[in-house]
Formats: C-alpha cells, structure tokens, sequence
C-alpha cells in the first residue's frame, strides 16, 4: 500500500486515510491507491464497511493542479477524465457502505470523490465546493452529475459557476452531506457506516434522480444562470461550460451527462483562460515567498491598530482592520472631520447590512472596534500605526515624526502612501527599520490588494509581519520596492498616457473604457479615474512637477488638467470624463470632454483619425508590459507574477487573461517588442524597448517561462 493512502480496520471497518500534505492534493498515485484500498476493504473479511478520510488539516483539496499542464490535446484529456470517471463508478460499486468523512475542505475532486462514496459526514466546520471556475475549468470528474443528483440543479449551478465551497450545515440541509458528527470524526464516521452495515445499506449516487425533478424546471434554471452569467462573468467561458455541463446532466441519462462533462472539461483545460487562472493560483501563493525573508523569520501579532487620516482611504482601512476582529483607533485633527469620516464608514455597514451580508448585530460589534480620537492618546498601545492623511511629504513627514514619537519603540510604522519616498518618510521618524508601506486600494475595505512597500532600511521581521498581516486582513499582500508609484500606480500612468493620447488622436472617452471592459476589467480608464478624483491625480502630477518630474515619458496630454480647471473632478462632482444625474453613478458621454481633446490635439499638432478597439488594447497592453519588464529589470517587483497579482488584485484585470504580464506572453513578446518598435517609429523616441523585454524576445521566451 502506498505511503500517500493508509488502512487499517478499527471497530470491524476498513479506514482509509489519504496522506498527501499539505491538502491531500489528488497528485498522481493517489486516486489508484484510493481505489485500491476500497478494493481491499471489500475482500477484507474484517471488515464489514469502509471510512474513506483525510490525514492532516483537511480532507481532499482536489486534483493536484500541477498535472494539467501535462496536457496536450483534447483526446488526451478525455482520456484521463475517463480513467477518473471510471475509478469513482467502481468506488460507488463498492460492496460494502462507504463513508467519506470530511474535515477541513472537500473541493473539486476531493468532493467529486466524496460523493462517488455512498454517504458524506462531516465535522461542523467543513466546508465542500467546487471551485473549478476559478482555475478556468469545470468539475471534471462527475462532480456536475453527481451534485445536482445530492442537492438538486439550483445549488449545483451556484456551486459550480460561483465556485464558493457552502459550510457543512448547508451541505446537510441541502442533501449534500449525510451526517454533521459533533465528536470525534472518525468515530463519527465508523459508528455512521456501522448502522449502514448493518442495515445492508448502499446508495449509489448516479443512481439518484428525484432531486433533479422536473426536467423544463432545470432547463429554466440553467437558462436563468445563463442569463445572470451574461452580466457578471466578463468574458470568462468556465462559468457557462458548468452550466452546459449540468444541463446535460438535467436531459441525459449518466453516462450521456458524463460524456459531455468531459468533453466540455477538455475545451476548458486546454484554453489560455485557464492557463491564466492556474497561473494566478500558484502566483497568489509565491507572493509570500520572498527569497531573504525566509518563511521562519519571526514576525509580530497585530491585537492593536491605530490609523491617522479618517478620509476615503483612512475610513476604508479602519473598516478593514476592525473587519478582521482587529480594535483600531481613528484620528483626524478636528471632530467635524472625524465625524464626516465615522458617517462613510456608518454609511458602508448600513448599506452591507441592507444588502443581507451583515447582520446589525455584527455591524454594532465591528463598529464598536473603531475607535474615534482627535489626540494621540492611546497610541503608546498599538502594534501598528498606519498614516493615511493627504497625500502631500510635508504633511506625511509631520504624521511620522510624530508617530515616531507617540508609539512603542516597536510599532510598526506604516504610510498607505500610493506614490511617495518611503525612506523619506522613514528618516522623519527616527526609526526607519520599523516603518513600511501599506498601500490599500479603494475601497479599501473591499479591495484584495496590498501593497507592501520595503524601504531601504525596512526590517525583515515588518516584512513578515506585513505579509501576516495581510492575510489577517483577507488581503493578498505583495513586497515590493520604493519607487515612484512602486508597481501599480508605476505601470498606471503608462496604462493612462496611452489612453488620454489616444483621446487625443481621435477615440473617445467611452470607446476606450468599452475596449478595456470588453478585454474583461470591471471598468475602464476614465470611469476608473471619475471614482478616484480627477483631483487626486491632478495632485500628484503638481507634486512632480514641483520637482521637474512626469509620471511616464513622452507628450503629456492637458486634458485631465484642464477637466480639473474646470471643477470636473469626477463622480463626486457630478462630472468628470463623464458627467452624472445627481444621486446616480451612470457614466453618460459628455461632448465637452471630446471637443477639450480636439483643441489639445490642434494645440500639440497631432491629426485626429479613427482609431480600432485593436490598437487600443495594443498600445495599452504594450505600454504595461514594458513598464512591467522595467520594474522588473530594476528589481522593484521580485517575480513578473507579482506584478500580475497586483493588477488582478489591485484593478479588477481579468483573472481569466492572468494579468498584464501574462497576458503580454500570451500575445508573445516578440510581438510586444515589435509593438514598442512601431509606436517608437510612429510617436517618438518615448517609446523605448525595456531591455529585459528584448532579451526574452530575443530567446523566445516570455515573463513566466516556466509558464505552460
Ligand atoms: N493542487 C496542487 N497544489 C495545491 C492544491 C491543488 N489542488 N491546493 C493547494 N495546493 C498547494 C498550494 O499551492 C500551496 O503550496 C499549499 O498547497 C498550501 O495551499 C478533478 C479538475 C485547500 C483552501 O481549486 O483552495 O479538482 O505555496 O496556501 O490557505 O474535477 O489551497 O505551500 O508550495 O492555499 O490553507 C480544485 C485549491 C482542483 C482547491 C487550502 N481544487 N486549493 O488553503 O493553503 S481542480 C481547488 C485551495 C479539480 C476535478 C477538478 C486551498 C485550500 P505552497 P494554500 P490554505
């Protein structure tokens, strides 16, 4: 018997333990050794049933996702699901009662397993799903006939286009699960298929159809799904192969369901979606690997937090930070400013609250960790203070010599600054190595991103610490290095140059945010820019200036500035690049804005003309990539898939192109170079080719070699 699946027989049942750390990942060997155990089980005179359960934190976490890039064609991966589809049908032929008890999660394959097993019990703290979407694919192992066969099609079609597991007790209500065990599991679990033993029960799964219903009922709801898709999925095809999949399931016999599932799997496996999404599952992970901070080094707990600035960012934070069960104290210089910061923050739990995903008993106690103060009493207790006032140095330098002053020696010291110096700021607070950058997104209670910036003299412990931290915080937190803008706000003004430039040229405001929200981001540049500010941009371009600087090379259009003259700061103006009924966010084109960029483009002498969505996406995408592979060059992100973490997490770019990076080698660098080449030709020696980008190009390679 391998050493991934162990068996003994305890109380007259066979139990079968998979062992394959860190989450009994379905890795190669494993599936067969399952198999074979049952086998054994069902031979073993001793025993009379079979407990199938996991070893370690949790039960299967699914196919090992590293196997998928060994797949080449479609054949080969019908081939391989059918061998699976295969090995589940014997598990359910199993000729005594097999129990899967779950613990931790039973994702993907894992509960694709779990329901070939006659019945499912589980520990109230499980959680079972399948997550498919997400990694681009569809279950591909049974799991969209099986599901909706346990808890009917409405479940299955949530469960497996969302992608979100469900908790045991809503497993049990629904049919997925048997049993919830109280106790131990594992006694649980052989006193479960002891009862089935002797009661000579066995219930296969495929066999079952009652809870599929009626049969135009299921079409209708796969309909419905569908139709839902159509406004949340932005291009990605996963989602919809699950409902065709389950479809098939609702108007075909099993094995008609199965072969379909299959097929539809193989498209999945073998897209650039779903290389994008596997991508992005194990660079969400590297993200924490930082090589000199080794996974040992030791790092501090946050029981105690204090943010100054009670703004849009400051208020966001505060949200954050009490969300994750963290006290935290809320200055701001006066009780008006205070006020107008507690009311947002009010404003935003009402509103979750009315939407169903808070309860006002939640709200009462999340509220009651924020802390408001006009002083900095209190302070001397805190593991971190995070400054989030205005972004001017001056006003920041001010904030950290004080902070230097009001904390513990030890308290991390830490500026959601999005552009600037670290280290300045560091100096102003007499202890650089505790002080770091934690650049929060907006709404940043709500987006996943966190910038962690490392300044010169930052500690590896506040590394750690930070990178903890974020996690605490359900953020995804990513090192990075002191420059200008660090990565995201970097590679942004190159994102915004080309778009204000091909405003001038002749597209329009809402034909490039359409391109980019086509390509799949939640939206585009100047619709993004409308819920920023106009104004904060207008800022930070004031404050280079004052020191002779641009945010990216080449002609700077005038248009954002002038918008900003004329008050248009955005939605919080009523206009911005778009103008807005008071009281509503819908973006509606305003000709003011095209008839300033006519007069920009006669002022720089640049001749209007049609321009394609095509070279919209090119010039943009092109301009990321090469301000990508310069960050890189310069080692201000350590991995290319940082970068594309950054942008996935930090600007909503579509998981299923994998991030600018990702994507840049999915149109192949040679391209991208030659790209960089012709603009350079068309527009101006601004265009310069990043050497690391002609390098890779040169040996056919891309940002993530290693990639598929
Ligand atoms: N395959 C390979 N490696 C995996 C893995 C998997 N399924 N799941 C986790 N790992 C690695 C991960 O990269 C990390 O490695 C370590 O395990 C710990 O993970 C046939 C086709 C279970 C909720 O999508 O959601 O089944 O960085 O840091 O926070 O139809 O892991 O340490 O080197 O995430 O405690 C479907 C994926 C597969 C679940 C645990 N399953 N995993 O979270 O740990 S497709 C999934 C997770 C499939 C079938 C289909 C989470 C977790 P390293 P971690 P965690």
């Amino acid at each position: 018997m391998s050493q991934l699946v162990r068996y003994e027989v305890r109380d007259r049942v066979a139990v079968v333990t998979i062992d394959n750390p860190p989450v009994n990942a379905l890795s190669g060997g494993v599936p067969e050794a399952i198999s074979e155990a049952v086998e054994r089980a069902g031979q073993d005179p001793a025993a009379n049933a079979i407990v199938l359960i996991g070893a370690g934190t949790t039960f299967i976490a699914g196919a090992d996702i590293n196997i998928f890039k060994e797949l080449r064609t479609r054949e080969q991966s019908i081939e391989r699901s059918s061998a699976i589809h295969a090995r589940l049908t014997m598990l359910e032929d199993a000729s005594k009662p097999l129990v899967a008890a779950i613990h931790g999660h039973a994702l993907g394959g894992g509960l694709e397993f779990a329901m070939a097993c006659h019945y499912r019990v589980a520990v109230a703290t499980a959680r079972v799903g399948q997550p498919e979407v997400h990694l681009g694919i569809i279950p591909g192992a049974g799991g969209t006939q099986r599901l909706p066969r346990l808890c009917g099609p409405a479940l299955a079609l949530e469960m497996c286009t969302d992608g979100r597991p469900v908790d045991a007790t809503r497993a049990r209500e629904a049919g997925i699960l048997d049993a919830v065990i109280a106790g131990d599991l594992l006694d649980g679990a052989i006193a479960f298929a002891t009862a089935r033993a002797a009661a000579n029960e066995r219930r296969r799964t495929r066999d079952l159809r009652e809870k599929i219903g009626d049969r135009a009922a299921g079409i209708a709801a796969c309909d419905a799904m569908r139709a839902a898709l159509g406004k949340t999925a932005r291009g990605a095809r996963a989602p919809f192969a699950a409902v065709e999949a389950i479809e098939a399931g609702i108007t075909l016999d099993f094995d008609a369901g199965s072969r379909r599932e299959m097929e539809l799997f193989a498209d999945c496996v073998l897209s650039t979606e779903s290389k994008a999404m596997r991508h992005l599952f194990f660079a969400e992970r590297e993200v924490a690997k930082i090589p000199d901070v080794p996974k040992d080094t030791p790092s501090r707990k946050i029981t105690r937090a204090a943010i100054v600035g009670a703004g849009t960012m400051g208020g966001g934070i505060a949200m954050a930070y009490a969300n994750a069960g963290i006290p935290v104290l809320l200055k701001d210089v006066d009780q008006a400013t205070l006020d107008r910061g507690l009311a947002i923050i009010r404003r935003n739990y009402e509103s979750t609250v009315s939407k169903g995903k808070m309860t006002p008993e939640a709200m009462a106690t999340t509220l009651a960790r924020i802390t408001p103060t006009t002083s900095y009493d209190g302070f001397g207790d805190v593991d971190i203070a995070v400054e989030a006032v205005f972004e001017h140095m001056d006003l920041k330098k001010t904030t950290f010599a004080d902070l230097g002053r009001v904390t513990r020696p030890d308290t991390i010291l830490a500026s959601n600054t999005s552009t600037l110096d670290i280290d300045e700021l560091a100096a102003s607070s007499g202890r650089p190595a505790q002080v770091v950058g934690h650049h929060f997104f907006s709404p940043a209670n709500v987006m996943k991103l966190l910038e962690i910036v490392r300044g010169h003299d930052t500690s590896k412990d506040v590394i750690a610490t930070s990178l903890k931290l974020a996690k605490q915080l359900n953020k995804v937190g990513v090192v990075v290095g002191n420059c200008f803008g660090f990565v995201a706000n970097r590679m942004l003004a190159y994102y915004m140059r080309e778009s204000y430039l091909l405003l001038e040229e002749g597209a329009s405001v809402s034909q490039i945010d359409n391109a980019l929200t086509d390509l799949g981001l939640p939206v585009g540049p100047f619709g993004m820019q409308d819920i920023a500010g106009i104004d904060v941009g207008w800022r930070i371009r004031q404050h280079l200036k004052s020191s002779g600087k641009t945010r990216a090379e080449g002609p700077q259009s005038a248009v954002p500035d002038r918008l900003y003259e004329m008050g248009r700061y955005g939605q919080k103006t009523g206009a911005g690049w778009y103008r807005y009924e008071s009281g509503s966010r819908t973006r509606i084109p305003d000709p003011i804005v095209d008839d300033v960029a006519a007069e920009e483009a006669v002022r720089r002498g640049v001749t209007r003309r049609a321009v394609s969505n095509e070279e919209i996406i090119a010039r943009i995408m092109t301009a990321l990539a090469n301000e990508g592979a310069r960050v890189l060059e310069e080692g201000y992100a350590i991995r290319a898939s940082d970068i594309d973490v950054v942008y996935v997490n930090g600007f909503g770019f579509p998981r299923h192109r994998g991030g600018p990076m990702f994507y840049a080698d999915t149109v192949g660098l040679a391209t991208v170079l030659a790209r960089v080449n012709e603009y350079r030709a068309r527009f101006g020696d601004y265009w310069q080719p990043s050497p690391m980008l002609k390098k890779l190009a040169s040996e056919g390679r891309g940002f993530h070699s290693d990639a598929e």
